[in-house]
């Protein structure tokens, strides 16, 4: 490229020379020389003309690489990207399903626990609602095998407040199909009493031998009340059964005028 570029020049100062050296003079020789010159001249110029192209897309070429490469980096980098990100995703993904897994158990867990027909797994009695401290029971609880009454087992050693939460079990190892028959005489002062009771499977509350509240069908617990305007003593007869599943019984009551 240099050596060019330094023939070039010398050739273009040789035919400056010629040219100035031949003015007004020249023999057929020097102009045959000169033309020669010229056409030398020329090819030089066009040999530098295409190397001066031959730069220019090699520069372009390697521009062109430049930007090949960082296009790959910006691929390779958005590749990394999405791959961290899948991998996160199966990590949440993991721990999704061990908590679910551990759900399941705590469930199975839970459900074994609920389904044991266990004595020991009944509560002591609470009082669901507040009684009247005007009024004392002197009840008596007897307690049969059946759902009807059907064969006396017992008597409940602390048949009041009348709220027993039996769960799966029930009075005397007894499970399923039983029934308790509460009766005693209770003194009211003069006044309205709001009656509430709520059974879990079936009863019937007498008021003196009058049907008050009549729930015997099997139900789940709800809540029943009415409402009796009371004055002295009076026969209060709760008659409770149990089929299957959860057994509770509750009876209180409360003057409110
Ligand atoms: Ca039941």
């Amino acid at each position: 490229m240099n050596k060019r570029k330094i023939g070039l020049a010398s050739m273009a100062l040789l035919l400056v020379g010629i040219l100035l050296a031949g003015t007004g003079c020249g023999s057929q020789k020097e102009a045959t020389e000169l033309d020669q010159l010229k056409r030398e001249f020329v090819q030089f110029q066009t040999q530098l003309q295409e190397e001066r192209q031959a730069q220019e897309a090699e520069k372009q070429k390697v521009g062109e690489e430049e930007r090949i490469a960082q296009l790959a980096a910006a691929v390779a980098s958005e590749t990394l990207a999405a791959l961290e990100a899948k991998l996160l995703e199966k990590e949440r993904e993991a721990r999704l399903a061990q908590l679910e897994k551990s759900i399941v158990e705590l469930e199975s867990q839970i459900t074994a626990q609920s389904s044991q027909p266990s004595w020991r797994n009944c509560p002591p009695p609470v009082r669901p609602y507040p009684d009247s401290a005007t009024t004392t029971a002197n009840f008596k609880a007897e307690v049969f095998s059946g759902e009807n009454f059907d064969e006396y087992v017992g008597l409940l050693p602390d048949p009041y407040p009348v709220n027993f939460d039996w769960q799966y079990g029930g009075p005397f190892g007894l499970t399923n199909y039983f029934s308790v028959r509460w009766e005693g005489a209770v003194s009211f002062e003069q006044g309205t009493y709001r009656f509430r009771a709520r059974a879990d499977d079936g009863f019937r509350l007498y008021v003196d031998g009058q049907l008050l509240l009549d729930r015997w069908s099997p139900h789940t617990t709800r809540n029943h009340e009415i409402t009796r305007s009371l004055s002295g003593d009076h026969n209060i007869r709760l008659e409770y059964r149990e089929l299957t599943g959860l057994s509770h019984i509750s009876l209180s009551w409360e003057k409110i005028q």
